[in-house]
């Protein structure tokens, strides 16, 4: 059954692999699925079509057959657990590989999420210089026990999993407030994560589609 996601028709990043869909197509490449790209609009992504497979009018959504999902944590779960590539066999190594996805995705990227916000729509505010201090202490708190606990190691428990997936996913997002770099191991991390062959395809994959010209109209 052909799996189909989607994709911002233009990233506002321009191609620099930061958008959600990104990381599921790093899980597709992973695990050697083929898939498509169904392109939304911003407007195309509030109309009552989109909205039926995702509430939050959002990207990306994985289609498959007669399922739909939404939340990447979620899709990257099945692509997980639907093909081998990404959970360890090992029932506990699998757990902790999935605990890892959520430490990613509920712990570490939300103050990461609002750090970007703060940079991108704050920062002509008069209290910007005052609140940026709180908000990037808030990222340390999360980066400075990650950091402690990967320590020198590869990936965060054993092999790579769809925990490191989702762990250098989040990370990258820290990348442009150059905090990433004060932590020289989950640097060295991240830049593991991206020269996999899967993520180098689809960064490519990505980047392709948000440099080519727009359909005309
Ligand atoms: N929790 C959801 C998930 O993990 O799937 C969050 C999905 C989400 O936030 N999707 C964003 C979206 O559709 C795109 S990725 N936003 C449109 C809307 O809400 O109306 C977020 C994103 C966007 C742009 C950049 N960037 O330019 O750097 C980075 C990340």
């Amino acid at each position: 059954m052909t799996i189909t996601i989607t994709a911002f028709e233009r990233s506002p990043d321009g191609g620099k692999g930061l958008a959600r869909d990104t990381r599921v197509r790093w899980a597709l490449e992973e695990t050697g699925q083929p898939y498509e790209v169904r392109l939304v609009s911003f407007r195309a992504m509030k109309e009552p079509a989109h909205l039926a497979v995702h509430p939050f009018g959002q990207i990306p959504t994985y289609q498959e057959g007669d399922l739909a999902l939404f939340e990447t944590g979620a899709i990257v779960l099945h692509i997980g657990e639907r093909h081998a590539g990404l959970l360890p066999a090992d029932a506990n190594a699998r757990a902790r590989a999935i605990a890892w996805m959520f430490a990613a995705l509920s712990t570490v990227e939300p103050p990461i999420v609002e750090l970007g916000f703060a940079r991108i729509l704050e920062a002509d505010k008069p209290w910007y210089e005052a609140r940026m201090p709180l908000v990037e202490a808030r990222v340390r708190s999360r980066l400075e026990p990650l950091s402690a606990r990967l320590g020198s190691a590869e990936w965060l428990d054993g092999g790579f999993s769809a925990g490191d997936l989702m762990m250098v996913s989040v990370l990258l997002r820290a990348r442009p407030s150059g905090l990433l770099d004060q932590y020289p191991n989950l640097a060295a991390y991240v830049a593991r994560g991206e020269a996999r062959p899967a993520y180098q395809r689809a960064f490519a994959a990505q980047l392709a589609v948000n440099t080519a010209p727009l359909p005309a109209g």
